[in-house]
């Protein structure tokens, strides 16, 4: 049994006996330690072939949260580094070459040369903590950091920090891509892109939702990945990208990149038009538009056209239905469309625009009856006054007709008709104009007149 195994042995011993002192008989050229190894539980580990005492007071590694926990001092004074302690700000600085890490407390967050690295990533609640009076650290993350490739046989329970003498140095942080920080979308399957970097052979994606992980997808060669379906719904999500290769892992970018996934809102429908009906005609100048509600729809827009012109076009309507305003319509047809605007945007119009004919009102002419005898003296009335454009019902009593008044003549109205005792009836459109109308005997000389008012 060599000198060192029996210096070993015996101080486990004097461990197990309860005393507290323990010298350290590491290798002089701590820079070309290759390989330490531990073991949960075991207050004796092995730098490259030395067995040596983690600590003086015989701390061993424990599991804490899944994740190796142990004093790094003897590990970091093993490679040839430091370790000091900040009582005011809880913090423990490591120094090897270069590399500084400073872990705090409870502290989830480290920061390594000067940057703000996450301890896990994938799990918050690893943090540097105190056990019986013993400050214990992630040794996966410290000796990462320090350049280690770390190995853990979880039926052993042992850790192995492989330095492999030249300090390969972790990865650099990838630079994240795609999509860009603080963009949001619809889409629940992006593809999350990054550039590649020195030294790594695989990728970790990590995604968050909070502080939630939901997604946490290791060992990927491409420098992309699209987020599966299913696992994305609206929100905001926040991930990062570590590489891993031979020298280690590298951190994850000091600042996650965030995008935000909306809720695809889809355009309402367009709306179902209700009156005037389709192809209705009336003679109503002032229609009421009406339609029905379309889901997700804030507001209508109506465009009213005859032809191409457009003669109305009013948006942003919250009620059902438009009064088209007096003065805008004339006689003739008429198309109209209403399109719904919501959060998803705007509805296609009607495939078919809806038709109504406005047709001006048949203005029943005036009816008017007059009354006029036939006397020997002539015509009695012989001026008659009737309204312009009236439908005129002419009276004509044959009191005392003679073969001169025997027949009436209006030239003007193509009116010859004869006159009988008792009443004769000529009807017939006063002329639209004011003006007069002559009418006669058909000889032309027992006259009267009309006198059209307006
Ligand atoms: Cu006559």
């Amino acid at each position: 049994m060599n000198m060192r195994k029996g210096l070993a042995f015996t101080l486990s011993l004097a461990i197990a006996a309860g005393c507290m002192w323990v010298p350290s008989v590491l290798p002089a050229d701590a820079a070309s330690v290759k390989t330490i190894v531990l073991r949960v539980g075991d207050p004796v580990m092995q730098v490259d072939a030395v067995r040596t005492f983690i600590d003086a007071t015989g701390a061993v590694p424990v599991i804490i949260q899944g994740r190796t926990m142990l004093p790094v001092r003897a590990i970091v004074e093993a490679l040839g580094g430091t370790v000091s302690w900040d009582a005011g700000r809880r913090a423990v600085g490591v120094v090897l070459g270069a590399k500084t890490v400073e872990l705090i407390i409870a502290k989830s967050m480290a920061t390594v040369n000067g940057t703000s690295v996450a301890i896990d990533p994938a799990n918050a609640l690893v943090v540097p903590m105190i056990v019986k009076a013993r400050t214990m650290l992630p040794v996966r993350f410290v000796a990462e950091q320090l350049g280690a490739a770390v190995d853990w046989a979880p039926a052993t329970q042992v850790v192995t920090l492989d330095f492999g003498g030249t300090t390969i140095l972790p990865p650099a942080a990838p630079v994240l891509t795609a999509p860009g920080d603080g963009s949001s979308s619809t889409d629940k399957t992006p593809s999350l892109g990054w550039n590649a970097v020195d030294g790594a052979a695989t990728y970790r994606v990590v995604l968050h939702k909070g502080t939630d992980v939901v997604l946490d997808k290791p060992g990927l060669t491409a420098l992309s990945l699209s987020v599966p379906a299913g696992l994305l719904t609206a929100g905001t999500y926040s991930w990062t990208v570590t590489a891993t290769g031979p020298g280690g892992t590298s951190v994850p970018q000091a600042k996650p990149f965030v995008f935000t996934v909306k809720e695809l809102i889809l355009p309402p429908a367009a709306p179902v038009l209700t009156a005037p009906g389709d192809r209705s005609s009336s003679t109503d100048k002032t229609p009421s538009l009406g339609w029905n509600a379309v889901d997700g729809a804030a507001t209508y827009r109506v465009v009213l056209r005859r032809g191409t012109d457009v003669i109305l076009d009013k948006s942003g309507l919250t009620a059902l239905s438009l009064t088209v305003p007096a003065g805008l319509l004339t006689a003739g047809t008429y198309g109209w469309t209403v399109t719904a605007t919501g959060p998803g945007g705007t509805s296609p119009a009607q495939a078919k625009a809806f038709t109504f004919t406005v047709k001006d009102p048949v203005v029943q002419p005036l009816a008017q009856t007059v009354e006029m005898h036939v006397k020997y003296s002539g015509w009695d009335p012989a001026t008659i006054h009737i309204k312009a454009g009236a439908r005129v019902t002419w009276n004509i009593w044959g009191d005392e007709i003679t073969s001169c008044t025997n027949r009436i003549i209006v030239p003007s109205l193509s009116i010859s008709q004869a006159l009988t005792a008792g009443k004769n009836v000529i009807t017939f459109t006063a002329p639209s104009a004011a003006g007069t109308v002559p009418f006669s005997c058909w000889m032309g000389m027992v006259r009267g007149q009309f006198i059209v008012d307006p």
